[in-house]
């Protein structure tokens, strides 16, 4: 495996965690490498719950580096949150084994407090953020106005950094909001604290990360969300505001174009999605109802219902292009368990036109239609099932129908939440 990227192929909580920390057994390091504490990926190991928002998947593994990357946006005290929960539990050695890139952006205060301002000024065209201030801080990393960890280390540049952008933040405030400004004094004495305490971790992780491709060993990277949410080739404008396809895993933990890439897609056995936008299978009837409890989708940052849905095969098809998947992970196939019969999207109809590609134009999304392929149901459960071949007949066709529809081996069967409830294909 010298280098596996994991990418969610619809839109997040595909079950990527899981999937991150079961496969960790044989990495080295594991990376994120972009988005923040927007993400919530869950891992349960012998029945306790672990839910990451910064730290990757792989850190209950000893002897695994879990790097915080480039393309990471850190709000500091989502992360010592994180890393008391790891003291609280029992983790302290992990502590060791966790690093910052210098190169990842922080999320400021005024961050949080304008994505809840822009995402109220949108009225009815609200993105659905997770208001954790992701969108704002990319924001302003594009328009060079950032704040860097590695700023962290040096406090008189970290000063003059936030006098400047604080200055136009409050202007902006008072001028288009009508907000009274933020105070620098108390923005300072509370990042004072926060370097003293992340200084430990802030390095500079290009060495340790090409020394360790050098001497072939395994590394993994950790994307976020999923494929539909990337800024360029999701459902824009209701995406995140990073890059959660494979390309954006490369930049965002400093590899470049490597032959040799294990492309893992994590695709869920149905769909959901939290937060607005297109969602052609979404299903609004008792079948959503009946997923979302069944599957327990719920967001693992906000708490947020889920809208759950089919399969959509549009999606995984371009997922599968534009990630350039080698193999796939099919997550919470017990979830379907009881349904007599599946749906499986293969088109959209758009009024007398059908497409078996995704649109761009947002008239085309609100008016794609799915066009379902039906496969028979299962009804036992099959959250106990070791082996493949154990599995009903109806659960493999499923699965091979998949397989033959976009053409990618399905490597990895995930049938519970727990770390054990994960059969391998051979
Ligand atoms: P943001 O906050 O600017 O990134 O929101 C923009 C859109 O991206 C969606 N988004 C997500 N979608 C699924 N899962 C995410 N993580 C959490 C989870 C979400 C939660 O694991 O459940 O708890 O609500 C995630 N993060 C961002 C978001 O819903 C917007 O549509
Ligand atoms: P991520 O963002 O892709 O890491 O996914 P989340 O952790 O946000 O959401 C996935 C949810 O499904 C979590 O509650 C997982 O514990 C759970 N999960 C993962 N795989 C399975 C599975 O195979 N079966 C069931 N029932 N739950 C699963
Ligand atoms: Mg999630």
């Amino acid at each position: 495996m010298p280098l596996a990227i994991i990418s969610g192929t619809h839109w997040g909580d595909e079950g990527k965690g899981k999937i991150v920390d079961y496969i960790s057994q044989k990495a080295n390091i594991v990376i994120r490498a972009q988005g923040g504490s927007n993400a919530g990926h869950t891992v349960v190991v012998e029945g306790k719950k672990y839910v990451f928002h910064l730290i990757p998947s792989g850190i209950l593994h000893s002897g695994i580096k879990c790097i915080l990357g480039d393309g990471m946006v850190i709000d500091p005290a989502d992360l010592l949150q994180e890393i008391q929960f790891l003291r609280d539990n029992g983790w302290e050695e992990s502590l060791q084994r966790l690093l910052i890139s210098e190169k990842a952006h922080l999320v400021m205060p005024y961050h949080r407090l304008f994505d809840q301002l822009q995402e109220t000024f949108r009225q009815s065209s609200r993105i659905g953020t997770t208001g954790r201030g992701i969108g704002p801080a990319y924001e302003d990393k594009v328009a060079r106005w950032g704040i860097r960890t590695v700023d962290l280390l040096n406090l008189d540049t970290f000063k003059e950094k936030l006098q400047l952008v604080l200055n136009y933040k409050n202007i902006i405030l008072e001028k288009v909001f009508q907000k009274p400004p933020l105070s620098f004094k108390s923005i300072y004495e509370q990042f004072e604290k926060y370097s003293e305490q992340l200084k430990p971790y802030i390095v500079n992780t290009l060495p340790i990360i090409h020394d360790a491709l050098a001497s072939h060993q395994n590394l993994i990277v950790e994307g976020a969300q999923g494929t539909m949410l990337d800024l360029d080739h999701g459902t824009y404008p209701y995406v995140t505001s990073s890059h959660p396809i494979a390309a954006g895993s490369l930049l965002g933990a400093s590899l470049g174009p490597l032959s040799h890439i294990q492309s893992v897609g994590i695709c869920k056995a149905y769909t959901s999605r939290v937060g607005e936008g297109p969602f052609p299978t979404e299903c609004l009837d008792h079948i959503g109802e009946t997923l979302r409890e069944r599957g327990g989708e719920y967001g693992s940052t906000t708490g947020r219902p889920r809208r759950c849905g089919w399969l959509d095969g549009v999606v995984l098809k371009y997922a599968a292009r534009i990630n350039a998947l080698t193999s796939l992970v099919i997550t919470k196939l017990d979830v379907l368990g009881g349904f007599s019969k599946i749906q499986f999207c293969t088109h959209y109809r758009m009024g007398n036109r059908i497409s078996w590609e995704l649109p761009n134009h947002s008239f085309d999304w609100n008016t794609a239609q799915p066009v379902y392929q039906e496969l028979e149901g299962w009804e036992s459960d099959i959250s106990k099932i070791q082996f493949y071949n154990d599995l009903p007949r109806a659960t493999r066709d499923y699965i091979e129908f998949i397989e033959d529809f976009i053409e990618i081996p399905v490597a990895i069967l995930s049938v519970g939440q727990d770390r054990s409830s994960t059969i391998v294909r051979k």
